[in-house]
C-alpha cells in the first residue's frame, strides 16, 4: 500500500501496540493501554488516521498494517540506534536535562548524530503517508527535530508537536551543545504544546535568547529565511489528562471493588494504607518518600501496626546506568526500613518491582487512604489523576508534589515540596488524620477538575489550536 495517504498522522517514538513474540515463536500485536491511544482514537476514527512509530524491538523491516482500525507505519531501529538515539540521547541526555538535572545529563556527539539520523527517518515516514494539506501531530522529546524536517519536505502540512515532559529554564537548557538545533527543530511546528504555562515560557525565552525572535504571549514570529516565508508559531500549555470516565467505570466494577477489599485483607487490614505508584525513575522522588515514611516510624508518629506503605515501582529503562543505581538505592532503603521497623505480622513497606494490569492498579487506588506523589520534577503525572478518577466514593487523600504539572490543576490536594522532608512528614500525618468531611470536600473538588478536563478535552483543545493556525500559513 505504498501510495496510501492519510489526513491525520500521529508520530510517536512507540507505536500504540506492542510486538509480542509467543513461546512457540509466533508473533502478535497487543494494544497498549496508553492514554494517548484513548485520546486519539475518536480523531483517528473520524478523520482516517495513520500512526508512525517504532515497534519496541530491534530490527524488523515490517510493512504498514491495520490494527484496531488504525493504519500503523512501523519505523525500524537497529540495536545500535536503540543504544544511541533512544537509551543515550533521549533518555540519558534530554530526559535528565529537561528534569532539572536531578542526575547529570550525559553529552556524546555520536548520540546526537544518531538522534538526527533517526529523527530524519521518522520525518520521512510521516512525509510519505500524510495527504496534501493534512495534519501531523508529533509526540514527545525523542522527536524534537521532526517538525522542521517534516516542514522542509512538506510545507503544505499542518504540524503540531506536544512535549510530554517539562521544558527546563534557560539556565539549564543552555548547557545543551545542540540547543539551537533543537529549538529550530521544534519551531518547524505550527503549534508547540507543553504541560504547564511555565514550560511554554521557558521555551519562548530560549527562542528569544538563542534566535532573537519576537515572542509575545503564546506567539513566536519566525522571520523569513532560506527555509521558507515568515510564519507564526504558537507555544502554549495544554495540560494532558486521562480517560476519566473510563477509569472511573473500571474502578466501579464489582470485580475491582472486591479485589480492593481483598488486597486490604491481605495487607492485614491496617487502619491506613499509603500508596505510591511510579515507574522506577529518579524523577519520581521515591527515595524522598521512603525517607519521610521511615523517619515517621522512627519518630513514633506512625506505627507499623496501624499504617503500611505499598510502593509499586514498575521496571523502567533498566539498561541505563543511572536507573540501575537508583534501583539498588531504593531496594537498599526499603530493606533497611523493613528490617528496622517491621514485625513478624506487620511489614512497613510492601515493595513491588513489576508491572500490574490496569484493573489491579484501580483496585490499589481504591483501597488506599493516602496517595503519595512526590515527584522532584514531572511533566504532568497521570497517576495523581487516576487516583482521583478511581475515587467515586469521594474518599482518599492525595499528597502531591508542587513540581508535578498536575499540581497546577489539583489545587485541593495536599501540595508539598518533596525536598522539605519535615514538610512532607507533616503532610503525611495530616493526610492520615484528616476527617472524613475534609477528605470528601477536597476529593469532590479534585474530581470535578479531572472530569471536566479529561484527555478528550486535551486532544480537542490542541487540534483546535492547530486548525486555528491554518489561515496564517501560506
Ligand atoms: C510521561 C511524563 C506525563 C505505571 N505502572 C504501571 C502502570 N503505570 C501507568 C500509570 C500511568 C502511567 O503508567 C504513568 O504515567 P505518569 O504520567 O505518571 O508518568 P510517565 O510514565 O513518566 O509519563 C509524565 C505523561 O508522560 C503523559 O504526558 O504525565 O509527566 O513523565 O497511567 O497508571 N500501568 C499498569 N501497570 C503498571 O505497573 N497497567
Amino acid at each position: 500500500m505504498p501510495d496510501e495517504r492519510f489526513a491525520f498522522v500521529v508520530v510517536s517514538n512507540r507505536l500504540p501496540v506492542d510486538y509480542v513474540v509467543a513461546e512457540d515463536g509466533s508473533t502478535t500485536w497487543k494494544q497498549s493501554p496508553g492514554g494517548l491511544v484513548t485520546a486519539l482514537e475518536p480523531v483517528m476514527r473520524d478523520t482516517d488516521g495513520a500512526w508512525v512509530g517504532w515497534i519496541g524491538q530491534p530490527g524488523g523491516d515490517i510493512e504498514p498494517f491495520e490494527n484496531g482500525g488504525i493504519h500503523l507505519v512501523p519505523v525500524a531501529l537497529s540495536e545500535i540506534e536503540i543504544e544511541h538515539y533512544y537509551e543515550g540521547f533521549s533518555n540519558d541526555t534530554i530526559w535528565p536535562l529537561y528534569h532539572d538535572v536531578i542526575v547529570p545529563a550525559t553529552y556524546h556527539r555520536y548520540w546526537w548524530d544518531s538522534y538526527v539520523e533517526v529523527n530524519q527517518r521518522f520525518a520521512d515516514a510521516a512525509a510519505a503517508v500524510a495527504e496534501e494539506g493534512g495534519t501531523v501531530w508529533v509526540q514527545d522529546y525523542q522527536l524534537q527535530l521532526v517538525p522542521r524536517m517534516l516542514r522542509e519536505q512538506r510545507p503544505d502540512l499542518s504540524i503540531g508537536f506536544f512535549n510530554h515532559i517539562p521544558f527546563p529554564a534557560y539556565g539549564l537548557y543552555s548547557q545543551l551543545p545542540w540547543r539551537t538545533q533543537i529549538i529550530e527543530g521544534l519551531l518547524g511546528a505550527d503549534v508547540v504544546g507543553f504541560q504547564r504555562v511555565a514550560d511554554a515560557s521557558n521555551f519562548s525565552r530560549a527562542v528569544r535568547r538563542l534566535l532573537g525572535y519576537t515572542a509575545r504571549g503564546p506567539h513566536i514570529e519566525v522571520p523569513e529565511s532560506e527555509h521558507g516565508p515568515a510564519r507564526r508559531v504558537t507555544a502554549r500549555a495544554f495540560p494532558i489528562s486521562i480517560d476519566a470516565e473510563g477509569f472511573e467505570e473500571l474502578a466501579r466494577s464489582s470485580a475491582v471493588r472486591a479485589r480492593a477489599t481483598q488486597i486490604r485483607a491481605e495487607l492485614g487490614n491496617p487502619k491506613t494504607v499509603i500508596l505510591g505508584v511510579d515507574r522506577l525513575d529518579y524523577t519520581k522522588g521515591i527515595g524522598h518518600r521512603l525517607k519521610a515514611f521511615g523517619e515517621l516510624l522512627e519518630d513514633g508518629r506512625l506505627s507499623v501496626e496501624d499504617v503500611t506503605l505499598v510502593q509499586v515501582a514498575s521496571p523502567s529503562r533498566e539498561r541505563v546506568e543511572s536507573y540501575k543505581n537508583l534501583r539498588d538505592e531504593i531496594e537498599l532503603t526499603v530493606g533497611r526500613i523493613n528490617g528496622d521497623f517491621g514485625t513478624i505480622g506487620h511489614q512497613a513497606v510492601t515493595y513491588l518491582h513489576h508491572g500490574f494490569p490496569r484493573d489491579e492498579m484501580a483496585a490499589l487506588y481504591l483501597t488506599s487512604d493516602v496517595m503519595l506523589v512526590t515527584a522532584l520534577r514531572d511533566g504532568m503525572n497521570l497517576v495523581a489523576k487516576e487516583y482521583v478518577a478511581a475515587r467515586s466514593d469521594e474518599d482518599g487523600v492525595l499528597v502531591l508534589s508542587e513540581f508535578a504539572g498536575a499540581a497546577d490543576e489539583l489545587r485541593t490536594s495536599l501540595r508539598i515540596n518533596p525536598h522539605d522532608i519535615d514538610g512532607l512528614k507533616d503532610a503525611i500525618i495530616q493526610a492520615v488524620e484528616m476527617t472524613r468531611e475534609e477528605r470528601r470536600r477536597r476529593m469532590r473538588s479534585l474530581r470535578k477538575r479531572v472530569r471536566e478536563n479529561d484527555v478528550g478535552h486535551w486532544s480537542r483543545a490542541f487540534l483546535h489550536a492547530l486548525a486555528a493556525e491554518r489561515p496564517s500559513r501560506p
